[in-house]
C-alpha cells in the first residue's frame, strides 16, 4: 500500500520540522512494517509539484495558515481522479474538522493525537473493503449529511515511537528549526482560552521517558542540528525530580561529548515553574548546558483578566517571575494577550503599567488580542451575537469588544498593520539561530519595533482616555512612528 503523509509547512518562511507527519511515519511503519510504502513530503521543502495518482492514502497535516496548500492539493487529488482515502490532521482538522466536512464530505479528520487513528486507519484499509470507521477513535466523518465524532484517546507514551527524521540535512541547510517532545499535555489544564484540552481529551501531563529523549537528542546532535525546540506546551509539567534528572542527562552526555554544546535549546514553561525556587535553580542549570530561549505564558498584568483567563499565576506572581528570569543569560518569549472580549479601559492601563513597570516594552509581541478559538472555555461562554466570521485559515473567530472605548482602542492601533513588520524581523532572527551576531542584532532591531509599537498603543490609548480628542496629532505621532517601524521592518526583506 502506498502512503502519502504531506505537511502543509510554514507560511512564514520558517523551516519548522513537520514532527506530526514523521511520527505517523515511524508508528505505521513499527506496526505495519514492509506491508506500507510511505513517501512523506513537506510544503516547504518539496512544494506541490510531484504526482498523487500512485497512493493509496493521502494524508495531510494542515497548520493555521496551511488552508490554501491542502486545497491545492485536494485540487489535484480530483483532477487525477484518484480513489484514494482522504485523510487530514492536525491544527486545522483538530479544531476545525466540522467546519471542514462542511465543506470536504469525503474526508476524514484527525482530532487530536494521529498514531492510534491512523494507524488503525491503514491497518482496517489493508484488512477490509468496508472499513467500520466509527471503531477507529480520535476521527470525525460525515455520514449522510451528519457529522460523526469517535472516541477520543491518547497515546501510552511509555511506547513511544521516535520520529523518522527525514528532512535533517534539509533543516541543517536551511538553519531551520529542529523539533523534539519530551511530553504531551499540560498539567495545569485550565486556561479559559487554550484547546490543550480538547487535543488532548483532558488527559493528564504525560512525559515521555527521559532515556528516549536523550536517544533523540544525540541523533540531532550527530546530524549536526544545532536549534532544537521542544514542542511540549508544559516542558515541566508536573514532575520537577524528572526534570532535575532529564536536564543531568543533557549535561553529563554534553560533558561526555554525546551532545554537542553548540546545540540551542527552546522550551516552554509555566509561571509557577518559575516562581518554585528548585524548578527555577535547573533551568538556570539548563542555560549553562545549551538552554537559550524560554516561552512563559504570563498572559496578562491584570487581575481581572488573569482571573477571567483563569491561569495558574498572579500578578505580582508574574512581575517576580519576570525578575527572576531576567537575571539569567536566556531569551524570554512571553505569552501575553492584552486584548479580550470583557476588558475595560482600566485593564488596558492596567496591562500598560504593568508592562512599564516590569521593563517590558521591548519583549515578544505583548499587544495581541486573545484568539477566539474553538473548544476553548472562553468560546463556549461568549455571547454568540459578538462573534464575527470564522476563519478556517486562520483557526479563530473574529468578534467585538463589548466596550465601545476598547473597541474603538483596538480598531485604531490594529489598523496601523505594525505587526508585520515585526514578524519579518521575527522570522529572521528564529531562522539565525546557528549565527550569534546575525542572532543579537535582529534581536537589537525587533526590540526597536516592539518599544515603537508600545509607545503606539500608549498614545492611542491616551487619545481615547481624554476628553478633548485631537485626531491630527494623533494621526500625525502614529504616522511617525509607523515610519520608523516600517524603515527596521524593511532591513530584512
Ligand atoms: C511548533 C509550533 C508552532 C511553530 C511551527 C508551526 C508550523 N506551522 O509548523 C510556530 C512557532 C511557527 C507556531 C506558530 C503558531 N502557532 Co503554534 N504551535 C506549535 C506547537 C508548540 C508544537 C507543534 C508540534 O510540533 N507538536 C508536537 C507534534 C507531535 O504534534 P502535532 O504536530 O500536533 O501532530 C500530531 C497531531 O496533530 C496529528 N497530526 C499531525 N499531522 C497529521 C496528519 C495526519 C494525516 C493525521 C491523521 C494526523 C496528524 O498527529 C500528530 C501526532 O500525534 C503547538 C503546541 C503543541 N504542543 O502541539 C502550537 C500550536 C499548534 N500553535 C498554536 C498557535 C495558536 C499558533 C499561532 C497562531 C501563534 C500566534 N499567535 O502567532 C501561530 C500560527 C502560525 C502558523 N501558521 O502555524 C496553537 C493552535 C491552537 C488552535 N486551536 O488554533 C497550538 C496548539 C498551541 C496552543 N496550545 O495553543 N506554532
Ligand atoms: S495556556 Fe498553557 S498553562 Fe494554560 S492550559 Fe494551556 S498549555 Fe496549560
Amino acid at each position: 500500500m502506498n502512503i502519502l503523509l504531506f505537511d502543509t509547512g510554514d507560511v512564514r518562511n520558517e523551516y519548522n520540522e513537520p514532527l506530526g507527519i514523521e511520527l505517523l511515519a515511524a508508528c505505521l511503519e513499527r506496526t505495519l512494517g514492509s506491508v506500507v510504502k510511505i513517501d512523506m513530503k513537506w510544503y516547504s521543502k518539496d512544494g506541490l509539484d510531484f504526482s498523487i495518482d500512485r497512493y493509496d492514502v493521502i494524508g495531510v497535516g494542515i497548520h493555521i495558515e496551511g488552508i490554501s496548500v491542502f486545497e491545492a492539493l485536494y485540487k489535484m487529488y480530483e483532477s487525477a481522479g484518484s480513489s484514494a482515502c482522504f485523510v487530514v490532521g492536525n491544527t486545522v482538522s483538530t479544531f476545525g474538522y466540522s467546519q471542514l466536512l462542511t465543506q470536504y464530505p469525503d474526508i476524514l479528520c484527525a482530532i487530536g493525537e494521529g498514531e492510534i487513528m491512523f494507524t488503525k486507519l491503514v491497518e482496517g484499509l489493508l484488512t477490509t473493503n468496508n472499513i467500520d470507521l466509527r471503531r477507529i477513535p480520535n476521527m470525525a466523518y460525515s455520514e449522510k449529511g451528519n457529522i460523526v465524532v469517535t472516541n477520543r484517546t491518547v497515546c501510552n507514551l511509555n511506547e513511544y515511537v521516535p520520529p523518522i527524521r527525514k528532512f535533517n540535512t534539509f533543516i541543517k541547510e536551511k538553519t531551520g528549526i529542529a523539533r523534539i517532545e519530551a511530553s504531551r499535555g499540560c498539567s495545569w489544564n485550565k486556561c479559559s482560552f487554550c484547546g490543550v484540552a480538547h487535543k488532548y481529551p483532558n488527559s493528564k501531563w504525560r512525559p515521555i521517558p527521559v532515556n528516549e529523549i536523550i536517544a533523540q537528542l544525540i541523533d540531532l546532535s550527530d546530524n549536526g542540528l544545532t536549534s532544537v525546540y521542544f514542542s511540549d506546551e508544559d516542558f515541566i509539567g508536573d514532575d520537577t525530580e524528572r526534570f532535575r534528572f532529564l536536564v543531568e542527562q543533557i549535561k553529563q552526555n554534553v560533558i561526555a561529548g554525546k551532545i554537542s554544546e553548540n546545540i540551542k535549546y527552546f522550551i516552554s514553561v509555566k509561571p509557577t515553574d518559575v516562581a518554585d525556587d528548585e524548578r527555577f535553580n535547573t533551568i538556570e542549570m539548563f542555560t549553562q548546558y545549551g538552554l537559550k530561549e524560554l516561552f512563559i505564558g504570563i498572559e496578562s498584568g491584570c487581575t481581572n483578566q488573569i482571573q477571567r483567563y483563569n491561569k495558574c499565576t498572579k500578578v505580582d506572581t508574574n512581575s517576580r517571575v519576570i525578575k527572576k528570569l531576567q537575571s539569567l543569560n536566556v531569551a524570554i518569549d512571553l505569552g501575553f494577550i492584552f486584548f479580550d472580549y470583557d476588558m475595560t479601559l482600566q485593564d488596558i492601563q492596567d496591562n500598560l503599567c504593568f508592562i512599564s513597570k516590569n521593563e517590558l516594552q521591548g519583549h515578544s509581541s505583548l499587544l495581541k488580542p486573545l484568539r477566539l478559538q474553538p473548544f476553548t472555555k472562553i468560546f463556549y461562554d461568549i455571547p454568540a451575537e459578538i462573534l464575527k466570521d470564522f476563519s478556517l485559515e486562520q483557526m479563530m473567530y473574529a468578534y467585538k469588544f463589548k466596550d465601545k472605548t476598547v473597541e474603538e482602542i483596538f480598531n485604531c492601533f490594529s489598523s496601523l498593520g505594525l505587526e508585520r513588520y515585526a514578524h519579518k524581523v521575527q522570522s529572521f532572527f528564529r531562522k539565525s539561530l546557528s549565527s550569534i551576531d546575525e542572532r543579537e542584532e535582529s534581536r537589537k532591531q525587533l526590540v526597536k519595533i516592539r518599544v515603537l509599537q508600545f509607545e503606539a498603543l500608549s498614545i492611542i490609548v491616551e487619545h481615547y482616555s481624554g476628553d478633548s480628542r485631537d485626531n491630527h496629532i494623533l494621526e500625525e505621532q502614529l504616522a511617525y512612528i509607523k515610519s520608523k517601524i516600517i524603515k527596521l521592518g524593511n532591513l530584512y526583506g
